[in-house]
């Protein structure tokens, strides 16, 4: 009988951490000579509600969760404490309205390489979790995948040039 129960009691803890979290379709762009900043783009999806408090790289000095809000007629990006992610649910960063930003690169992400990020997830019990992945480099002028809607068209070179505008320091 106690055999049973620590069977099942280890069943549980490892089905609690084996990869209870994916991120898929993670990508971000080809950056010109001495830009300065990039955004990356994934859905994540975390088999129990979570909260996405944090994204680093060592491509870049420091990197942020952002999201992107109509104001005045103008589009701002904004820093993020968390972004919610609920149990089971893919949550399109891009189609919610949020990037990760990089900010401060070491060196031009050249088309066709892939950049380490590494996410930090905080738990309803206050446990965090980091998660690796990978993000391949599209061209500089390629579009998104899924075109942000309220945006106008050549709005993405416009955002690459805002974000170079909004980071430089
Ligand atoms: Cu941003």
């Amino acid at each position: 009988m106690r055999k049973f129960v620590f069977a099942v009691l280890f069943g549980l803890s490892f089905a609690a951490q084996a990869a209870d979290v994916k991120v898929s379709e993670a990508w971000t762009r080809a950056t010109a000579p001495g830009q300065d900043s990039a955004m990356v783009q994934a859905v994540i999806t975390s088999k129990q509600a979570a909260e996405l408090v944090g994204v680093s790289c060592a491509c870049a000095r420091t990197a942020e969760l952002h999201s992107m809000v109509h104001e005045d007629g103008m589009m701002k990006m904004r820093q993020v404490e968390s972004i919610n992610l609920p149990a089971g649910e893919a949550v399109d960063l891009g189609a919610a309205g949020y990037h990760l930003m990089l900010m401060g690169l070491k060196k031009q992400i050249k088309e066709g390489k892939k950049i380490e990020l590494t996410l930090t997830l905080r738990y309803q019990d206050g446990k965090t979790k980091r998660v690796k992945f990978h993000a391949p480099a599209r061209a500089l002028d390629a579009s998104a995948s899924k075109p942000m809607h309220d945006m106008p068209a050549g709005g993405n070179h416009d955002m690459g040039n805002m974000h170079g505008n909004m980071h430089q320091h």
